[in-house]
């Protein structure tokens, strides 16, 4: 392809064959010692670690050779090639096979002390994969469901990139490894559901169609058609014998030139190889025992001791590592051929690297128009209006939201929705499918060259919560607009208002939960958002107008620190006043009320307890202050506050579920209010 063919390569069409190669077959029997290597190395790791799961890997071992050997992408010398395949190993709990498979194929830092040290402390084979311990795992997989669901974002991640930046820059496959399980948890039929809808032609879903599960046979409890299934949901889908290597191989190579995703139902045996164990949920979850292992390796006919890996099948295995290197170096060519501005902001995206000029730049436009002409409008206006600057400033931000995009916010003017026949939009209609938009999210963020943020009710955070926690786990940049986030909502009643949401968010380890209080504040978290690029974040937004309070010139980011004083008192504090989001102009207010009364009080804003309770001693005990009364006011339960008001802090918020009625009536009626909130100073200073 000359220099001229690539500047102008298009959009690379859903149906274009790929340009990877594949290789040819190894004989039955070279296959089938290379497959035995994952086996023993399986068996023995577990069998070491007293623990782990032998099942999947020895039943799911030719479905890897063949799939690694073969038709996979990638460089081990460099696991993170931008235009490699991806492969997720969405039942996590066969770690083993990823491990096997990293250790064969020469992956650096993967050595056979490693898979000694399965599943200890600080290994680098940890019980489940996890993407930020172990070079060459795409993805943290072992709740089951969230793996497959990743791998839809990643596809779509792909194809949007490749419609930016065309096929000869961006044209890989995602692979997933699914089991029964898998396949069984409800997140998969949003999954399917948004990848058979979205066409992804390049996500190909390998399911480990063993009939095993944990309490026996599957069929004690389901006895659905997969193939079915998945052609209903708009996916070509076939059954192969997952112990046929050609048929493996015929399936993945129809699958390369596949107008829509592919579904390949692998039949296997669990455990393959275990001479009582194998077809049984025995197989599944434990070490197959001293007899077990050596049935299996007279079975297999492996004589080699644990650990140890006959020369020939090392090095089959190690040539099969390297059958990236030429497609690597060829696209790293093509990349040099690219444009170079165009080649340099791709390089930007793929690092992860925001423009934080242009960024600043656009939050200091946005700040100065709100000092010009402040504006009192709902947190979800306000956050829209942001993203009418953010989107243009930050061009890999692709939003999205879950059947609610006229409540949430979330797409601009110019903003076109992502479709089958058209990657280059910068909105996806997720559909009501917020679990799978949660993880999804994920899987764009793990592919990088993406910044996804999508918009559900803040109520509905619970439909997402198992993604969101291992987007904080695994430390990525996605971010939730969750609106409607009190009772502020008003009359949709209990089933909508979210009370205990915010606690519960908060409980989750890195993951920064903003509430701004004003049109500013959501500016300035979203910047924040935006900069963080290990923590995912959520944004809860109201539905109600709110005042704007602060001016807009201020040049630092104030929200920054988590929590700040936002009005002082008018003298030594008597009482402070600490609230978020929709509460703090009604602090605002009270502090009026309160200094009628001759009580000098201070509010503070607390759009981040997690950046607040990062921030030094000295600051902390600064913000907080020594007022002999403190008050916490937020339209939700308390879990939570002490850490800022103390256990002999007065909370103004809910202790139970909302009801239906209009906000105002509700404030009144769950006794937050700005009269409220200055009895309570005033009871507590003995002035009532
Ligand atoms: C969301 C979730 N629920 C439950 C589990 C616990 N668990 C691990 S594997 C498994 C099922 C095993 O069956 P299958 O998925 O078919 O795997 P195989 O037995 O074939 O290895 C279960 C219930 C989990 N990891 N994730």
């Amino acid at each position: 392809m000359s220099d001229h063919d690539i500047r102008h390569a298009g959009p690379s069409s859903a149906v274009t064959a790929s340009r990877h190669s594949i290789s040819p077959a190894p004989s039955r029997a070279a296959h089938d010692r290379m497959a035995n290597a994952i086996r023993a190395l399986a068996m023995d790791a577990v069998e070491q670690a007293k623990s782990g799961h032998p099942g999947l890997p020895m039943g799911a071992a030719d479905i890897a050779t063949v799939l690694f050997t073969r038709f996979l992408s990638f460089d081990a010398r460099d696991p993170r090639w931008p235009d490699r395949d991806r492969f997720v190993l969405s039942a996590g709990h066969g770690s083993m096979l990823l491990y096997a498979l990293l250790h064969l194929l020469g992956f650096d830092g993967m050595t056979i002390d490693d898979l000694k040290h399965f599943r200890q402390l600080g290994s680098r084979t940890p019980g489940h994969p996890e993407n930020f311990v172990t070079p060459g795992i795409e993805t943290t997989t072992g709740p089951l469901g969230q793996g497959l669901a990743t791998a839809v974002g990643m596809a779509i991640a792909e194809r949007h990139l490749a419609a930016e930046y065309g096929a000869a820059i961006v044209d890989h496959k995602t692979y997933v490894l699914a089991s029964d399980g898998d396949l069984m948890e409800g997140i998969s039929q949003e999954a399917i559901a948004l990848a058979g809808h979205l066409r992804l032609a390049k996500l190909v879903v390998l399911f480990d169609d063993n009939g095993i599960s944990i309490d026996g046979p599957l069929s004690l409890a389901d006895s659905v058609d997969q193939v079915k299934r998945f052609e209903a949901a708009g996916w070509t889908a076939s059954r192969v014998d997952g112990h046929d290597p050609e048929a493996i191989a015929d399936a993945i190579e129809a699958a390369q030139s596949a107008d829509r995703p592919t579904l390949i139902a692998c039949r296997t045996t669990i455990g393959f190889g275990a001479p009582n164990k194998a077809g049984k949920s025995s197989a599944h979850g434990s070490p197959l025992g001293a007899d077990e292992i050596k049935g299996a390796r007279e079975a297999l006919g492996w004589t080699d001791a644990p650990f140890e890996l006959p020369a020939d099948v090392r090095e089959s295995w190690r040539k099969a590592g390297q059958r990236g290197l030429i497609e690597h170096a060829a696209w790293r060519e093509r990349l040099k051929g690219l444009d170079a501005a165009k080649r340099k902001e791709f390089e930007r995206r793929m690092s992860g690297e925001v423009a934080r000029d242009k960024l600043a730049d656009a939050v200091k436009a946005l700040k100065a128009s709100l000092a010009e002409a402040p504006k009192e409008i709902a947190t979800r206006i306000a956050s829209e209006n942001a993203l009418e600057a953010l989107v243009p400033a930050v061009p890999e931000l692709v939003g999205g939201s879950a059947d609610l995009t006229g409540s949430n916010n979330t797409r601009t003017k110019s903003m076109k929705a992502m479709a089958a026949n058209d990657f280059s939009g910068r909105f996806i209609h997720y559909g009501i499918r917020e679990h799978a938009m949660a993880a999804a999210m994920n899987g764009m963020a793990l592919h990088g060259g993406v910044i996804p943020y999508s918009g559900t009710f803040l109520v509905f955070s619970d439909y997402c919560r198992p993604a969101i926690r291992l987007a904080a786990l695994m430390g990525e940049r996605v971010i939730h607009v969750m609106t409607h986030d009190s009772i502020g909502l008003g009359e949709d009643g209990p089933t909508h208002q979210p009370v205990e949401h915010l606690a519960a968010l908060r409980a989750i380890p890195n993951l920064n939960v903003f509430r701004p209080c004003d049109t500013v504040e959501t500016v300035e978290c979203w910047q924040i958002a935006i900069e963080t690029r290990d923590t995912p974040s959520v944004l809860a937004l109201t539905r109600q107008n709110l005042p704007q309070l602060r001016s807009g010139r201020e040049a630092d980011n104030a929200c920054a620190r988590g929590a700040y004083e936002l009005l002082a008192a008018d003298g030594k504090a008597d009482v402070s006043l600490f609230a978020t989001g929709s509460e703090v102009s009604l602090a605002v207010a009270a502090r009026k009320l309160l200094a009628e009364k001759g009580i000098k009080a201070r509010v503070v804003s607390v759009p981040c307890f997690e950046l607040f309770f990062a921030q030094s001693d000295d600051y902390r005990a600064g913000v907080i202050g020594d007022a002999p009364v403190r008050i916490g006011i937020e339209a939700a339960i308390r879990q939570g506050w002490d850490a800022i008001i103390g256990s002999d802090g007065i909370f103004i918020g809910m202790t139970g579920f909302g009801a239906s009625a209009p906000a105002k009536d509700l404030f009144k009626h769950f006794g937050i209010t700005t009269e409220a909130i200055a009895e309570a100073a005033m009871g507590k200073i003995g002035k009532r």
